[in-house]
């Protein structure tokens, strides 16, 4: 029976791509800010509906240079430990010290209301989470920010075409970052970019993506390099012609999964909230395993068994890896929402190319 997977990679048509790959070839220019590269970054900042973006090789260096292009260099930056390692990773290779807030129990995201709590005369920013692409409550974030100074970075790499009353959830903080990964809703196979707000801003960035370059012979500061080539530059227009179908067919996934399961006890999953243009890039149940009759890692390994390979995203936590454990934020007391999400959560399979068959297979296995 064939597997069904979390995600599949939405894939440009090969005989179109083989046509740009010719013209590529024939140019001979691959990397380094090319026709392509530049052409990609105008038509994303088009589609996302946002002025200024810059495009980069993945979804973790934009995290990592997005503080340096803020200048947060030392201290405390506040961020969640419900998402992926990388989130926090960034805040650890800038000197910087993560401190775990807990998240709300329903969406996942950074519980602003616990987060005034853990300011210190330290804390130089807020990097919250759009878990599953769900926006954050972005206006309490901000107030919470400019009451006491701090900058807000975005970790967006879920939140890819996700507007609230038609205005990109990008568009909030100081910096937003996404992740063109193939495993996104949109993908350069890796891929990334930072949102920012101004010309000069995107151009500190630019800089930083490239060595900190600012011409042949003059380095304004100490960059990294995180360009994007000219092929995946070129995938990616090919891509964003399609990204709209896809969304289309991952929002029918999602209904379908809603219409039966919503009588299931013991099951809950994540609505359309009002204004917002969701982007259905995962589709997590949480389990209760005392209403539902069988524990999340039974239900998770017995859809394995049966080749349905949902994820437990994100579980662990980030706060219980290695490097962040000892963290004085990162302690099961401090985080009990977290925990106990973390401890429930199963993503279930949801693409552009998953078929009505494959959703009666998920479905089966949670019935
Ligand atoms: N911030 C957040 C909030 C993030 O979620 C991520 C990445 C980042 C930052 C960092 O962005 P990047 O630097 O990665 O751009 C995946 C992705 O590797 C990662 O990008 C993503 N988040 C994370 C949530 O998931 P894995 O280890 O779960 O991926 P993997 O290889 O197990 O793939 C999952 C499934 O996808 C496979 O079972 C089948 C399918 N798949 C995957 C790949 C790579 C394919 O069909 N084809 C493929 O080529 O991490």
């Amino acid at each position: 029976m064939k597997t069904i997977t979390v995600t599949s990679p939405l894939l440009p048509d090969l005989d179109t791509l083989h046509e740009v790959m010719q013209d590529i070839w024939a140019k001979k220019w691959v990397t380094n800010l090319g026709e392509y590269h530049e052409k990609l970054e105008k038509e994303l900042a088009e589609y996302l509906g946002v002025p200024y973006l810059s495009l980069f090789t993945n979804g973790t260096i934009p995290l990592i240079t997005a503080l340096q292009a803020l200048e947060i260099r030392d201290g405390e930056v506040i961020t969640t430990p419900y998402s992926f390692v990388a989130t926090t990773h960034a805040l650890w290779w800038n000197g910087l010290t993560p401190v775990f807030v807990d998240i709300d129990p329903i969406t996942g995201n950074i519980d602003p209301s616990k987060i005034e709590a853990a300011i210190t005369p330290r804390t130089k920013a807020i990097m919250p989470v759009h878990v599953y692409g769900t926006p954050c409550d972005v206006e309490r974030i901000q107030e919470i920010a400019d009451a006491h100074s701090l900058k807000v970075i975005y970790d967006a790499a879920h939140a890819f075409g996700v507007s609230v009353d038609g205005n990109s959830i990008l568009q909030a903080g100081d910096i937003s970052t996404l992740s063109f990964h193939a495993t996104k809703v949109y993908n350069t196979l890796e891929g990334g970019a930072i949102v920012c707000h101004s010309a000069e801003m995107k151009k500190k960035i630019d800089y930083l993506r490239n060595f900190g370059f600012e011409d042949e012979t003059t380095v304004v500061g100490p960059g990294i390099n995180g360009k994007m080539d000219e092929v995946r530059s070129a995938y990616g227009l090919l891509n964003l012609r399609q990204v709209d179908a896809a969304i289309a067919r991952r929002r029918e996934v999602a209904l379908k999964y809603r219409k039966a399961l919503a009588d299931v006890p013991g099951i809950r999953f994540l609505d359309d909230l009002e204004g917002v243009r969701h982007n259905y890039a995962y589709f997590p149940i949480f389990i209760d395993e005392k209403a539902y009759g069988r524990s999340r890692d039974v239900l998770y390994f017995d859809m394995k068994s049966k080749g349905v390979l949902g994820r437990r995203y994100f579980y662990p936590l980030i706060s219980s890896f290695g490097p962040y454990s000892s963290l004085p934020s990162a302690t099961k007391e401090n985080l009990p929402a977290a925990n106990a999400i973390a401890d429930s959560v199963i993503c279930l399979p949801i693409h552009h190319a998953l078929s009505d068959e494959d959703v009666a297979r998920v479905l089966e296995c949670i019935l």
